[in-house]
């Protein structure tokens, strides 16, 4: 399964194209336009997601509510578009540029990607760099997980801590939906507290706050990905799709970070079996990743989200057509985006996840994908 998408924030339209998913997999807006809500909640988010409210459509591969085979595309709507048609006018002669934007944002992709693309009217780079575009990828993502369910994976994203400010209540299935009653998507009620206090400040300061996301999946078969060869090691996959988020800067599978200032004594899962479960850990601090390949335990990834580059209380740069010193550019922004990251990162990873199924299973439909799972698994408990 491979995906491309298209689209500018404030363009038409945002669309992805998704090619080799199975026939016959059950599929409706309803199992996308959650996922997409998700996406656009979360405290500290700017006043554009009031503007937006994203439902996608089905543009090719999906009839009577059932995948053919054949690619599917997905589109997404720009409400916002009606405000900047004549901005984003695809036709020649709109110069001089309307709203360009020439202070370059530190932390932004404004300067290198103007330079690399010879683009004087940085709006030219923005509008593609922004984070805008992660929601054709959770859309594709919803899609992916909609495939993991039939083969008993269950996926969630949330909020570890941000704004300086750590969850101390660790994550359980039970706790699950507790994450969609909370605005920062923390199980944590006093770090929620605290951290919705210095979300209003920093907006308040014209500032802009990070965080550190993860997200978790059960229920995954041991041996998807491979130690054979490098590009095909799954904890290597899941870290470029991580990274690929706008503004996720690392990546740590398990506890990794801890786990490197610790003896190997105190870092490697004990390996267990049992009649009928087959093999098992009782801890998990290698996040379900070994050798490149899903050891059967909870696969666990987080990432660290830098602040958002956009503050309303510029920082110092230079005009890249005068070459003057100026305060960078005021695009409206958000204070922060952490929550939304945390189900961007869940849906991200259930893409890379659903191509390690489809490149293990293999299988044109659902039925004979679903068969060759449960087969597989029957044969894992007997192992
Ligand atoms: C973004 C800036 C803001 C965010 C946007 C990402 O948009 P605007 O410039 O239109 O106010 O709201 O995020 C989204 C639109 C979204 O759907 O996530 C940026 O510069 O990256």
């Amino acid at each position: 399964m491979r995906f491309l998408t298209a689209g500018e924030s404030h363009g038409p339209v945002l669309v992805a194209i998704v090619e080799g998913l199975p026939s016959g997999l059950p599929l409706t807006p309803e199992d996308i336009n959650p996922w997409l809500k998700k996406r656009q909640e979360g405290y500290g988010r700017g006043r554009r997601m009031v503007i937006e409210a994203d439902e996608v459509e089905f543009l090719s591969g999906v009839r009577a509510g059932r995948t053919t085979g054949a690619p599917l595309t997905l589109a997404i709507r720009n409400r916002d578009y009606r405000n900047w048609v004549e901005i984003m006018d695809p036709a020649p002669g709109n110069e001089p540029r309307k709203r360009a934007l020439t202070a370059a944002r530190p932390g932004h992709a404004d300067l290198a990607g103007g330079i690399k693309y010879g683009h004087k009217d940085l709006r030219d780079v923005l509008e593609r760099a922004s984070a805008r575009e992660t929601a054709t990828r959770v859309a594709v993502g919803a899609v992916a997980l909609k495939l993991l369910s039939f083969f008993g994976v269950e996926g969630v994203g949330y909020v570890a801590g941000m704004a300086g400010v750590w969850s101390r209540v660790p994550f359980s299935w039970e706790l699950k939906d507790r994450l969609e009653a909370s605005p920062v998507r923390m199980l944590d009620p006093e770090a929620e507290a605290e951290v919705i206090r210095r979300v209003d400040q920093a907006k308040a300061e014209g500032d802009t706050l990070g965080g550190v996301i993860e997200a978790r999946f059960r229920g995954l078969v041991a041996g998807l990905g491979s130690h054979v060869h490098w590009d095909r090691k799954l904890d290597g996959r899941l870290a470029q799709m991580a990274l690929s988020i706008p503004a996720v800067k690392g990546v740590e599978i398990g506890e990794a970070f801890q786990n490197a200032m610790k003896r190997g004594s105190e870092v490697h899962d004990p390996i267990y079996w049992e009649e009928g479960r087959g093999f098992y850990r009782r801890t998990n601090r290698a996040g379900g990743l070994e050798g490149g390949m899903t050891n059967g335990e909870e696969l666990v990834i987080r990432a660290a989200l830098k602040p958002i580059a956009t503050l309303m209380k510029p920082l110092p740069t230079v005009d890249v057509v005068t070459h003057e010193a100026k305060d960078a550019a005021l695009e409206r922004s958000d204070t922060t985006a952490v929550p939304a990251a945390s189900v961007i990162l869940m849906a991200l990873s259930a893409i890379v996840l659903a191509q390690a199924y489809l490149e293990k299973f293999g299988g044109d439909t659902l039925e004979e994908l679903v068969e060759r799972v449960e087969r597989y698994k029957e044969r894992v408990r007997a192992w």
